[in-house]
This record gives structure tokens, C-alpha cells and sequence, in this order.
């Protein structure tokens, strides 16, 4: 888990770089500061599972084990991308671990999850679909009806509100009723937890019971993870909607240095291993880079290849 939160800081801090040198096109929405979440989500599942994600789903596909070139070739727009310059940051999607996309519209992987869960429960394996969404999401009525829908079918789906209270310009405490997103699963009769989303140990143990309740066959669990983003809602945003105190506290629990302190603390990690993890997250992201530089663009008589739409007039 720390090896792949670095490579989800260093990616994304290299994404930041070549986004405000022009290199990659559209829009980006980074999670730094958030890794802790989609690290601890990912580790208890295995490569055939299925994750849907949201607008800020880069981490989600690097813990999940997109490799580094495909993701960074997306978002540049080339060729080699794993949605072939396609998709975007937006839109990534890599089925071959199963990630089975961002989305740029708000929620809908809590309505596209139970039809997942559904699929994996005709098909009789021991998957489980698990979800990722925003606490502004969660206030969305597709939230609701997702989890009402795999609450009654009792498909294996896991609901993780990656919780950062904001939703874009929107503090989390004059949008959420209630306060607590994870006492929601009461009302759909699943259980429910919250856990601190800067403490990798704590997310990957609530996932693990929530997985190990998925493949039982026992249905679904909501659980809210509580980060902070480092950054703003999209790379560009002035933030004046939030202090500067807020984003500095949120780095005194910068979630890979807790990770780092721990690991210390158990004699699990030194620091000449901690340099060769670092040395290895580099190169690899260097490689990633160079890989997306000297790619090609897609080529304009492709543009309708690959999508569900067919049409006759393109044979
Ligand atoms: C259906 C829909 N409504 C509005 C938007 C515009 N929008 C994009 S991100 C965002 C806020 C999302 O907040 P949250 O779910 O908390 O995720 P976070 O950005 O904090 O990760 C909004 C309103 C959208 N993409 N889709």
C-alpha cells in the first residue's frame, strides 16, 4: 500500500507539472492527499474484481493496477492510452484489471454497481463490485436508489464514500444532512462505518470485512472514508471558497507519511528501503512519461472504432 500511494502522489504531482506546461489537454482532478483511500480500498481486492469511480478516479485506476504508461498516454489523448486517447481523465476506464471507468457524471457508479453486482451474481462467481464516489455524490438521489436496489437484490457491491467535504465549491456541512453519510446504511438495513480515509491500515481493514461480507453472498456495506484534498476541486481552481489553514492542517495528516511513521514504527520499513521504493516509483514514472511524450495521436479515421454505436454508413 505505500509503494502504491507514492505512485499515485508522484503520478498525479507529475500530471499537475505537464498539465500547466500544456501537455495534456481538457481538464483534471486530482486526488492528492487522498490516496490513502483508493490504497486501502484496492488491496483486499483481486485483479478480477470490479471498481467504478468518479471524475477523480486516477488513483482509484493506479491502486486498482492500471499500469502507469496506459494512464498517463490517456491523459494525454495518445494512441497507446489504455482507453486509446479516448477517454481522458475523465473518462479512463481499463477493463483489463478491472476498472471499470471514471465518470463524469456525479453518482453513477452507485447506479451502475448493483447491475454489476447482478451480472456477477447470475454468473455465480465470488466477484465483488465496489464503487467509489464523492460525499457530494452521495447526496444525489442516485445514491439512494443504488443502494436501496443492491440492498434488496443483495448483490456483492461495496459503497466507499471517499468523503473530503467539499463537493467542488460546497462545504460538506451545508449540503449533508444528518452529518454522517455512513449512518445512511441503516435506512437500507446494511451495515455502515467510518473510517478515517488518511489512515491506509484503517480503510483496508474496513474493506476486508465489507469484501469478506460480499463474497459470502451476504450483499452489500456502505463505507465512508473522511480525507482531505490537498489540492483544488480541478487543476486551475483559485480556491477562495476555502482557507489556506484547512489545506495546511490537512497536510499535518498527510496520509503516506503515516503510513511511513508506521511502517517505521513496526520495522517493516527503513529508510535506505524507503529511498529504493521512492528510486523504483520514479523511474516508473519517468518511463510513464517519456512513454506518453513519444506516443502518437489517435488517428481521426479511428474516432469511431471502439464505441458501442455502430453505424452502417462507417463499414
Ligand atoms: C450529475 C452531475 N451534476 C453536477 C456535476 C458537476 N460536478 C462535477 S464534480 C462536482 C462536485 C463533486 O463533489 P464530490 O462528489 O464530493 O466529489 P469530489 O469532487 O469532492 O471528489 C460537481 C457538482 C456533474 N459532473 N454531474
Amino acid at each position: 500500500m505505500y509503494a502504491t500511494m507514492l505512485r499515485i502522489r508522484r503520478a498525479e504531482e507529475r500530471a499537475r507539472e505537464l498539465y500547466a506546461a500544456g501537455r495534456i489537454p481538457g481538464f483534471i482532478h486530482l486526488s492528492i492527499g487522498q490516496e490513502a483511500v483508493a490504497a486501502g480500498v484496492c488491496a483486499p481486492l483481486q485483479r478480477d474484481d470490479y471498481l467504478l469511480s468518479t471524475h477523480r478516479g486516477h488513483g482509484h485506476l493506479i491502486a486498482k493496477g492500471g499500469s502507469l504508461r496506459g494512464f498517463m498516454a490517456e491523459l494525454y489523448g495518445k494512441a497507446t492510452g489504455c482507453c486509446k486517447g479516448k477517454g481522458g481523465s475523465m473518462h479512463i476506464a481499463d477493463a483489463s484489471v478491472g476498472y471499470l471507468g471514471a465518470n463524469g457524471v456525479l453518482t453513477s457508479g452507485c447506479v451502475l454497481a448493483p447491475g454489476v453486482g447482478q451480472s456477477i451474481q447470475m454468473r455465480g462467481t465470488d466477484q465483488v463490485a465496489v464503487t467509489i464516489f464523492g460525499d457530494g455524490a452521495a447526496n444525489r438521489g442516485p445514491f439512494h436508489e443504488g443502494v436501496n436496489l443492491a440492498a434488496l437484490w443483495k448483490v456483492p457491491v461495496v459503497f466507499v464514500c471517499e468523503n473530503n467535504f467539499w463537493a467542488s465549491t460546497t462545504a460538506h456541512d451545508l449540503s449533508t444532512a444528518g452529518g454522517s453519510i455512513a449512518a445512511r446504511a441503516a435506512g437500507y438495513g446494511i451495515p455502515g462505518a467510518t473510517v478515517d480515509g488518511n489512515d491506509a491500515l484503517a480503510v483496508y481493514l474496513a474493506m476486508e470485512s465489507a469484501v469478506a461480507r460480499a463474497r459470502a453472498g451476504e450483499g452489500p456495506s456502505l463505507i465512508e472514508a473522511r480525507t482531505v484534498r490537498f489540492m483544488g476541486h480541478f487543476e486551475g481552481d483559485p480556491q477562495g471558497y476555502r482557507s489556506r489553514g484547512e489545506v495546511e492542517g490537512g497536510r499535518q495528516r498527510d496520509p503516506i507519511a503515516r503510513l511511513r511513521a508506521h511502517l517505521e514504527e513496526a520495522k517493516l520499513l527503513d529508510a535506505a528501503h524507503a529511498a529504493r521504493v521512492a528510486a523504483a516509483v520514479e523511474a516508473e514514472v519517468q518511463d510513464a512519461v517519456d512513454f506518453a511524450e513519444s506516443s502518437p495521436l489517435p488517428a481521426p479515421e479511428d474516432a469511431l472504432q471502439d464505441l458501442f454505436v455502430h453505424y452502417p454508413w462507417s463499414d
